[in-house]
């Protein structure tokens, strides 16, 4: 991999963007490369991702100007559908993702940023979807996700602006749950990743289908893909021994994945 260096400490796996030349910005190879690692995660025995960027001053500056600048219509749309492929992995990946946002998260990075489930990032953190000022929309899901994260209101200002915003407004807006100094922020998102690797697979797994699928359906249907989720980790080893400590007033065992 030229693109993207993948990690693994204990059960965390950790994938970095590594481009720094380029603020790591995303062209066609770093987005192949990124599926390519999300294809060799260990599933069994990975139980949370950390999605970063290389260097100290980006997560990722967008996707690549230079090479979206000589687009037709036709290109531009297949490398849109590129980019959303992977991030709906990304989003939709059994695995939880932690994103460590360190520094410029623009355009594609902010969108990149917004597939993972749970995004902190470093003091130095910039983020926003500047593509109306390079004449194009945002093209790797930021016209839905940011609505959905911050609320119409907030993203349609963002985004028709082409409004930057710092950390500390991104806290405030609710994109990022919590703002480091830089030197802190990998640790801290490492120490979250082992928090949610702790706790049983199979129902972190199943809480993450729960909630992606049932924000974009009524409540009605909402529940019953709750309700299914639930019920599924029963009899599962870790069900049984999380509740039989409980019972016993004694810790659980280390969960199993089973
Ligand atoms: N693409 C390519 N190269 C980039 C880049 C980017 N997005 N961002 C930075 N770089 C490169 C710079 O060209 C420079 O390269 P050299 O000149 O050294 O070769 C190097 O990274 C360092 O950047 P700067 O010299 O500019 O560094 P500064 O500290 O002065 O400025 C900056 C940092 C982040 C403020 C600035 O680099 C900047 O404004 N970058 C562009 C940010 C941006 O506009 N990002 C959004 C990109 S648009 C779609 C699909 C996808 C998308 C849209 C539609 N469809 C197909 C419909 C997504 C669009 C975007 O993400």
């Amino acid at each position: 991999m030229e693109f993207v260096t993948y990690e693994v400490e204990g059960q965390v796996g950790i994938l970095t963007i590594n481009r720094p030349k380029a603020l790591n910005a995303l062209n066609s190879a770093v987005l192949d490369e990124l599926s390519a690692v999300l294809d060799a995660v260990d599933q069994d025995a990975i139980r949370c991702l950390i999605v970063t960027g290389a260097g100290e001053k980006a997560f990722v500056a967008g996707a690549d100007i230079g090479e979206m600048s000589t687009l037709t219509k036709a290109e531009g749309e297949a490398f849109g559908k590129k980019g959303n492929d992977v991030f709906r992995r990304l989003e939709t990946f059994p695995l939880p993702v932690i994103a460590a946002v360190n520094g410029f998260s623009l355009g594609g990075g902010c969108e990149l940023s917004m597939s993972c489930d749970i995004r902190i990032c470093s003091e130095n953190a910039v983020f926003g979807q500047p593509e109306v000022g390079l004449g194009i929309t945002p093209g790797f899901g930021g016209t839905q996700r940011l609505m959905r994260v911050v609320g119409t209101g907030k993203a349609k200002e963002m985004i028709y602006g082409a409004r930057n915003i710092k950390a500390d407004e991104a806290y405030r807006i609710g994109l990022v749950n919590s703002v480091y100094p830089l030197e802190e922020l990998l640790p801290a998102a490492k120490k979250l990743a082992s928090t949610i690797a702790k706790n049983a697979p199979i129902a972190v797994r199943n809480c993450k289908k729960a909630m992606n699928e049932g924000i974009d359906v009524d409540m009605d249907q909402a529940i019953v893909i709750e309700e299914k989720l639930f019920g599924d980790c029963f009899e599962t080893l870790d069900q049984k021994e999380g509740m039989n400590a409980f019972l016993e007033k004694r810790k659980h065992e280390e969960f199993q994945n089973k």
